[in-house]
């Protein structure tokens, strides 16, 4: 009988984290999407590894995705960053994100906050405006929990109830209140990428009831779940999907809209975290 060798990537990258910042245990992990990597500009006390030197990060190929784990705090918790992330269609497959989102948990983190850029399937919210996922559905092929479970971190079967942490998202609203900015909520389709999506597909995420569209979230937010981290995941809406909407679709206007998106978003997490910190 052959017994299966699963990774230890994870333990390999905590070890690595744990060298660089002895003592350091954060609360949360933030992954920044398109063009959100400003948020890591706040963070105290911060230092940056690169993921080349962090066994089983994805190396990023996408322009605003820099590729930096940024260790630090943030309003006074500690925290970890994700200057980019991986994707499915860079080649990676759909466990893409999981070594990352394991190490998350390895070196202490209770909750993954997920940002992301996405396309709006609602014309009520336009361009620069930002989005709390409720829940999403995966249009990617396959999961990133397929194959022989690891039952280090999590069990075979799990549940994708309350995937999208309902106490989190009261508290990014409570803080969305306090700072006067609007926030939505919606539920997020993961396409494959990397083609923007078609007018008849947008047409059909409609009446299968999602709000946006992207080609992120969903891999993390499974590898998340599997392993006991709550979540938290917001989108920067950077245009109106395919069909809504008279402009060519770039990553261009991606990046363009995201640094709109990113002032409200980045007060928000900031004082999310704050009011985290004092739970
Ligand atoms: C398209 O412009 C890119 O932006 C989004 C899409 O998923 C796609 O990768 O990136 P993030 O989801 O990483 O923010």
């Amino acid at each position: 009988m052959t017994t299966h060798q699963f990774s230890n990537t994870p333990f390999e990258a905590a070890d690595v984290i744990r060298a660089r910042k002895p003592g350091f245990t954060p609360r949360v992990a933030l992954i920044l999407g398109s063009g959100l990597g400003v948020l890591a500009e706040q963070m105290e006390d911060a230092v940056s590894i690169s993921y080349a030197d962090l066994p089983g990060f994805p190396i990023s190929t996408v322009h605003g995705h820099a590729g930096e784990l940024v260790l630090g705090t943030l309003a006074g918790v500690p925290v970890v960053c994700m200057k980019g992330r991986g994707h499915f269609y860079e080649g990676y497959g759909p466990a893409v994100m999981t070594s990352a989102v394991r190490t998350f948990k390895l070196i202490g983190c209770e909750l993954l906050f997920v940002t992301n850029a996405a396309g709006s399937l609602r014309p009520e919210v336009d361009a620069g405006s930002v989005v709390v996922l409720t829940d999403h559905i995966n249009l990617l092929p396959g999961s990133p929990m397929a194959g022989p479970n690891d039952d280090r971190f999590g069990p075979r079967f799990f549940s994708m109830a309350n995937a999208y942490d309902a106490d989190m998202r009261d508290l990014i609203k409570a803080t969305a209140a306090e700072k006067n900015i609007t926030v939505n909520e919606g539920v997020y389709l993961a396409c494959p990428g990397p083609n923007f999506e078609t007018a008849a597909e947008i047409r059909a995420f409609k009446a299968l009831g999602a709000d946006v569209v992207g080609m992120s979230v969903v891999p993390e937010v499974i590898s998340a779940r599997h392993c006991g981290l709550k979540v938290a995941a917001m989108s920067a809406i950077t245009n109106l999907a395919e069909g809504l909407t008279p402009f060519p679709l770039s990553h261009e206007q991606t990046l363009k809209y995201a640094a709109v998106a990113a002032k409200d978003m980045v007060t928000l997490i900031h004082g999310f975290i704050e009011r985290l910190g004092k739970t």
